[in-house]
């Protein structure tokens, strides 16, 4: 008899999440296809097959994030006797950081043709519940079936109303493929992609200001958020507090002339906007299979299985509604719903005090609760705040860097034996070292475990083991730990 369906799993997106389930469903023996297609930016940007965070995200993103830092490296290496201070290729860089990028998307292709999951190079839409057409752009349209179908199209970098934003503003999409210098550069947004970009930026030596419309790293913890900005502002970086742009205009010689309350503000050889990102559902004419989303976010809401309203329809990753935008969470997830749906498995995705880092110039690492959540789901009496200030020890001997300072803050619960809720590192390899806590945290630490812990001398992370100082409403980081 002949199968019902075309497939049993059809994953719309080759990003994180959908690569993920793909290779999942079919190692469980699920008959699995999977349709990429990457629509270029507004810039005319394109990528190839792996997403987001392979193409336009997390790896070009730690590359050069990496890359700038040896500049501050380099410093420190003088206060310990070298001599040569190198100059920086942003051509060189981003030759070599697109060549990587280019072997992942071969090695994302092969990895999919090992792993017999049928892979289309071509854009999906419904056409019904169990139905897709997917065209690849150049003249070839096809329609398949599947049982189940997993939506993990992810999100695009959002573009403000001012006029002119579509036309003169780059964003995170065309960043790191851009083969000119950026020069002279305005980010627009104060999350962690804009201040990850104007870090790397202004680490090569570009002048680079951050337009702020509020308060910086919305959803952190503000106390570091607020250290992250000194650091950057002390490191080349500046900021324009408290202003939106109104307007943008491309001049003759290419530059953007940007208008903030419709006033000139300044002209810049490019404008980055990273003011958020916009879910892709409003692409899949979900409408067909009776499948609503929210028009404003681009997402679509889900239950704790990963299940849209359509019982056989699931989806992953950046386009879900309300959850956090992470490689690791669309990989995870998926992982666990094919193993429920093809494995006989039960567990479901676990969202709570997921690890993250912020790779500013210098970096930040946190798990669990900020000092302000903590306090505003637990009320102020419940919580107490251990901290101390640091320094790594290579700067200690670099006279430019005589004020810098490493930050530490754990966050736990008085009423439950002083269980962590939260820790936060600011200082270098902080995504390192915040990997190891984020288990800990997991399993249950309390504070007296940290205390109970021997320390690694000499390194910077020692300090966790040797926090009594309380922080007071208030009150800013100590001086020295
Ligand atoms: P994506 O990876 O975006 O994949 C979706 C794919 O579906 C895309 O290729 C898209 O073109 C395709 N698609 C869309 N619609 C269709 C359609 N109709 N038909 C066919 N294909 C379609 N996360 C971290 O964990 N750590 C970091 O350091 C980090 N840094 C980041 C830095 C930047 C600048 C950005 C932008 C993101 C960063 N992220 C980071 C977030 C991370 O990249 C995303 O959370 C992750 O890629 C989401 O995976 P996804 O599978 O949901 O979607
Ligand atoms: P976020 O985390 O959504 O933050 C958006 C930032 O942009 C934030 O600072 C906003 O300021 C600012 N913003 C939003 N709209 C505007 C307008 N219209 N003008 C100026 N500034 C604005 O975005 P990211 O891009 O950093 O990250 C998105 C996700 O992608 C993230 O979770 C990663 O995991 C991957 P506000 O604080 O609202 O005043």
């Amino acid at each position: 008899m002949a199968a019902a369906y075309d497939f049993d799993l059809f994953v719309i997106g080759g990003g994180s999440g959908g690569l993920a389930a793909a290779k999942q469903a079919t190692d469980l023996g699920a008959k699995v296809a999977c349709a990429d297609f990457v629509k270029p930016s507004p810039q005319g940007t394109t990528w190839g097959l792996g997403g987001t965070c392979v193409n336009v995200g997390c790896m070009p993103k730690k590359l050069m994030h990496i890359s700038s830092l040896y500049r501050e490296v380099q410093s420190d290496a003088h206060g310990l006797g070298w001599e040569t201070k190198a100059s920086h290729s942003w051509e060189t860089m981003l030759a070599n950081v697109n060549n990587y990028i280019k072997s992942l998307n071969w090695g994302a292709k092969t990895d999919l043709r090992t792993k017999n999951v049928k892979y289309y190079n071509a854009f999906a839409t419904f056409v019904d519940p169990h139905t897709l057409t997917l065209d690849n752009g150049k003249g070839k349209v096809e329609t398949i079936t599947a049982k189940y179908i997993l939506i993990a199209c992810g999100g695009r970098p959002s573009v403000p109303e001012a006029p002119g934003a579509k036309e003169c503003c780059i964003s995170s999409d065309d960043i790191f493929w851009q083969k000119k210098p950026p020069g002279k550069t305005l980010v627009i947004g104060a999350s962690y992609i804009a201040l990850e970009c104007a870090g790397f930026l202004a680490g090569f030596g570009f002048d680079v200001t951050v337009m702020v419309r509020s308060i910086l790293l919305r959803g952190f913890d503000q106390d570091i958020a607020n250290m992250i900005g000194t650091y950057m502002e002390k490191h080349h970086c500046k900021f324009a507090r408290e202003m939106v742009p109104s307007k943008f205009e491309k001049l003759p010689n290419g530059q953007v002339k940007v208008f903030v309350k419709d006033a000139e503000y300044g002209i810049y050889d490019t404008v980055l906007l990273a003011i958020g990102r916009t879910g892709c559902a409003g692409w899949l004419n979900l409408e067909a299979a009776g499948l609503e989303y929210n028009k404003s976010s681009g997402k679509i809401v889900c239950n704790d299985h990963d299940q849209t309203a359509v019982p056989h329809i699931y989806a992953v990753g950046d386009v879900i509604q309300d959850q956090l935008e992470l490689t690791p969470v669309a990989i995870q997830a998926s992982k666990l719903l094919c193993r429920r749906l093809f494995g006989g498995a039960t567990k479901i995705m676990d969202y709570t005090d997921v690890a993250t880092a912020v790779f500013t110039p210098i970096e930040y690492g946190a798990v669990g609760w900020s000092e302000e959540d903590a306090k505003k789901k637990l009320g102020k009496e419940r919580v107490k705040v251990y901290h101390c200030s640091a320094q790594p020890l290579e700067w200690n001997l670099n006279h430019e860097r005589k004020e810098d300072m490493g930050y530490m803050k754990v966050v736990v619960d008085l009423a439950e034996k002083e269980k962590v809720l939260g820790v936060h590192i600011l200082g270098p390899h902080a995504g390192e070292v915040i990997q190891g806590l984020s288990v800990a945290l997991k399993a249950g630490m309390t504070k007296e475990h940290m205390d109970d812990c021997v320390g690694i001398h000499p390194t910077f992370a020692e300090s966790y083991t040797t926090m009594t100082e309380v922080k007071e409403e208030g009150m800013g980081a100590p001086k020295k730990g």
